[in-house]
């Protein structure tokens, strides 16, 4: 589109504004701009404005219509063993034939963290200090060993980090994968609004723009071509997982089973939650629909809920952990029904913006408004949803705040005590305090073991067995 057909149209849509130092920009950022603008949906965007930011919507659940979702309980937590173990017989049959792939979304910055880099790129491990994607490529390599299969990754990145997320890997020579498994694509982008709904100019030449959330990856995942790429290479489930969860199993044949044996389109695995106010989704049903609910959007007394047995009510936690058909999502991808598209949910920040005197003003309190999609809104549009339940100490412990909670440290820790339970398991004799945490510090590299029934197998395997000392790391 032309520079006047393109003004005529924000004009209608009310941003003109957009373009008022159009003049003032040498060619090559006016190019930039008009491709910037042209790449925005104003329809949307005016939805968007209406219901986010002019009618103030609230989550538009009626809480009193809510219940708890049930989810299939672990075998280590009272689950029938059998059905577990015919689950993961599932599970194996088809990452031996190929049928899994992989897919991290690691388009998020790690700002919480206080890191300025891509957030996989973090060191996290207790002895080798591997970082994220470090410790994913492990168990990888692991499950192509037990299953005879390399598997495949997609890797969603964002603008901000695309580039130094694919430098990380050459210079790392693919973590010892093979190039042409790994497929990076990056997320889209959606435009920031002001508190009257316009759209914010970050400089003369450019709109502030910010990632369009994890749900984001359905659409990325099919205009990027990953979707094709899958078929062609007879993938047909997907092992979803964030970039910042070390203990997260990165294929569960369990779960892998469940969600094939459950003819799903997208299963979930949750979490009895640790405490009430943990930030973590609650998995619902609504509306004869499993949902998750976020935390931010639950009030504070359903949090809190407690059945008469003194559990909490809506105890079961989403961690973010997923399998998901690819022709599902081809189908919400491709947008060909509208019926079933992913809202929006509103952020509000501090947007940096460009003063019409063309200085950059970096505001102290919020101004703005960002708009992303969430993965999870993806469940009440799949055929029977599945949700089982998993074990916190072996599958979730997340990097994302610098300390306390859910941070470098707790995750070591976590990592230490489950390194820990293994090999109590497999008859070794380490001193731990109350909280399983031992003495020593370890580490089980996850291309040996990716899992405890692995670590069981290998271990048995090992002869001659190391002593357990301080910094030993155990690899086979
Ligand atoms: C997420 C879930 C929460 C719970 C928790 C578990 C949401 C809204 N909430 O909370 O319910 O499951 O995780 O750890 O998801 N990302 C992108 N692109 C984006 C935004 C995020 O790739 O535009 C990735 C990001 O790199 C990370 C993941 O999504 O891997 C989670 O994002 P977050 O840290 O913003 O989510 P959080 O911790 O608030």
């Amino acid at each position: 589109m032309d520079y006047a057909s393109l003004k005529a149209l924000y004009d209608y849509h009310g941003q003109a504004h957009v373009f008022e130092h159009f003049e003032t920009l040498d060619p090559q950022q006016q190019t930039a701009l008009l491709r910037q603008a042209a790449g925005i949906d104003l329809d949307e965007l005016d939805q968007l404005v209406e219901i986010h930011v002019r009618q103030e919507a609230v989550a538009g659940i009626d809480f009193e219509k809510l219940e708890p979702a049930p989810y299939l309980p672990h075998f280590r937590n009272g689950g029938d063993a059998e059905q577990w173990q015919h689950a993961r017989k599932t599970g194996e049959q088809a990452l031996r034939d190929g049928r899994v792939g992989v897919f991290t979304v690691a388009g998020g910055q790690g700002t919480r963290l206080g890191y300025d880099a891509p957030k996989g790129t973090f060191p996290v491990t207790p002895v080798s200090h591997a970082s994220l994607f470090e410790v994913f490529a492990a168990k990888l390599r692991c499950a192509a060993r037990l299953y005879g299969k390399d598997l495949h990754w997609f890797i969603m990145t964002s603008e901000v980090n695309h580039d130094q997320t694919v430098r990380f890997f050459e210079q790392k020579n693919y973590l010892g994968l093979r190039a042409d498994k790994v497929h990076f694509f990056r997320q889209g982008l959606m435009p920031a609004v002001d508190f009257n709904g316009k759209l914010i100019l970050e400089s003369p030449g450019s709109l502030a723009m910010s990632p369009d959330g994890h749900g984001g990856s359905l659409r990325a995942l099919y205009r990027s071509g990953s979707t094709r790429i899958m078929r062609e290479n007879g993938i047909d489930l997907l092992s979803y997982f964030q970039v910042d969860n070390p203990l997260v199993k990165c294929v569960d044949p369990y779960f892998i089973g469940f969600h094939i044996l459950g003819n799903s389109e997208m299963s979930g695995k949750a979490l009895p939650k640790a405490y009430p106010g943990e930030k973590v989704g609650h998995f619902c049903t609504y509306g004869g629909k499993t949902v998750v609910v976020e935390y931010s959007d639950l009030p504070a007394e359903l949090q809190e809920a407690r059945q008469p047995d003194g559990n909490l009510k809506f105890s079961g936690g989403s961690i973010a952990i997923h399998v998901i058909n690819v022709d599902f999502v081809e189908r919400l991808g491709s947008g060909s029904n509208p019926e079933a598209s992913l809202p929006f949910h509103k952020a509000v920040k501090k947007i940096p913006y460009c003063a019409p005197d063309r200085s950059i003003v970096r505001p102290d309190k919020p101004n703005g408004v960002k708009f992303e999609m969430f993965v999870f809104d993806a469940l009440p549009f799949a055929r029977h949803p599945i949700l089982i339940e998993t074990l916190r100490s072996e599958d979730f412990s997340p990097v994302k705040n610098a300390e306390g909670v859910d941070s470098p440290e707790s995750c070591r820790k976590d990592q230490l005590r489950m390194a820990a339970s293994w090999l109590k398991d497999a008859g070794v004799n380490l001193k731990t305090d109350d909280s399983g945490l031992p003495e020593t510090v370890i580490e089980i590299d996850p291309a040996f073991a990716m899992d405890r029934e692995t670590f069981l197998s290998e271990w048995a395997r090992l002869s001659p067995k190391p002593a357990i000392r301080d910094g030993l790391i155990i690899s086979g």
